[in-house]
């Protein structure tokens, strides 16, 4: 048994207003109330540290750096490190990331046990626009501030397993969990802003916007034998209403902890990493049963190519 005793750390609402150290104090604390439930590991959510920022419109895109860190950690951050390094923690987070070279990315970095940075991903799939669309009940524009990631997805040896990191749209996407399971990824980490409506089909409501979460969450579990801890901010975030449904996935699709409110809140589960192995061993024995040659399409083409007539 390999158990890593995991807390999923739902954010509330981080209104445009909050300061850094005013989220970060709310992260220290969750950080404070795990460590008293003895876990070993925290997930906080994508872009944990500010407001969900692409929903605002920047004409001039250097007026979104303010919502950007240039150093990880960097002095808000900082207590967040040495909290987690004191309690022996291992923690994740999602912030978003400018480079010495001026490139800006929606990223999120893995912590040890030591306070220690040993991973990091930069979200590839980025949802939204680039330009301010009037049609849109509300804006977003995640290709307008980032640029998609250009790491791949990692696995890393963390925590006494192989972990695996992806940011919100991406856990829709079949293709982000094979590629962490083609590495034996053991645990998937993975922050969510989404918001209750789709901003182009009121329709679109809240259940749908959750069943559509959670199958994603699920099928990708079962599918590749992995634990996924999904870790959303929810909640108002001035006048803009965000899910919940924070949970953890067992690696047969099940989900074994879940959020009762759209607050600061921790969700926690023992995750045996040892219960990934049947399922990789058996069903999805990669190596005895995949059949590469017929999936040629999935990196050869993006659209969708139908027969001829
Ligand atoms: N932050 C996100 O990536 N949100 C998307 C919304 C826009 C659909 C999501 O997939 O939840």
């Amino acid at each position: 048994m390999r158990n890593v005793r995991t807390a999923a750390a739902q954010l509330g609402p981080i209104q445009r207003a909050d300061s850094r150290a005013e989220v970060v104090q709310r992260m220290l604390a969750l950080l404070q109330r795990a460590k008293r439930e003895r876990c070993d590991f925290l997930v906080f959510p994508e872009l944990a540290l500010t407001t969900f920022f692409p929903r605002w419109y920047h004409e001039d895109r250097r007026d979104a750096d303010q919502w950007f860190e240039t150093q990880m950690p960097g002095p808000a951050t900082q207590p967040l490190f040495d909290a987690a390094r004191e309690a022996a923690m291992g923690m994740t987070f999602g912030y978003a990331e400018l480079t010495p070279e001026g490139e800006h990315f929606n990223s999120s970095v893995l912590v040890e046990r030591s306070g220690e940075i040993v991973g990091k991903y930069r979200k590839i799939h980025l949802p939204g626009h680039a330009e301010f669309d009037p049609e849109r009940s509300f804006q977003h524009l995640e290709k307008r501030y980032f640029l998609p990631g250009d790491l791949g997805f990692p696995v890393f040896r963390a925590m006494g397993g192989l972990m695996g990191m992806c940011i919100c749209n991406d856990r829709r996407w079949p293709e982000t969990y094979r590629v962490m399971g083609l590495q034996g990824v053991e645990m998937i980490t993975l922050g969510f802003n989404t918001p209750s409506v789709n901003s182009q089909n009121p329709d679109e409501g809240p259940q749908m916007r959750m069943h559509h979460h959670k199958l994603s969450l699920q099928a990708g579990a079962y599918q590749n034998s992995t634990w996924v801890v999904a870790v959303a901010k929810a909640g108002v975030e001035d006048g803009h209403p965000m899910v919940g449904g924070s949970c953890i996935v067992d690696p047969n699709g099940i989900i074994v902890a879940e959020s009762t409110s759209e607050e600061d809140e921790l969700v926690i589960a023992d995750c045996d990493l040892d219960a990934t192995r049947f399922g990789k061993q058996t069903i999805f024995d990669f190596k005895r049963h995949r059949r590469i040659e017929h999936y040629t399409n999935i990196t050869s083409q993006v659209g969708v190519v139908e027969p001829a007539e």
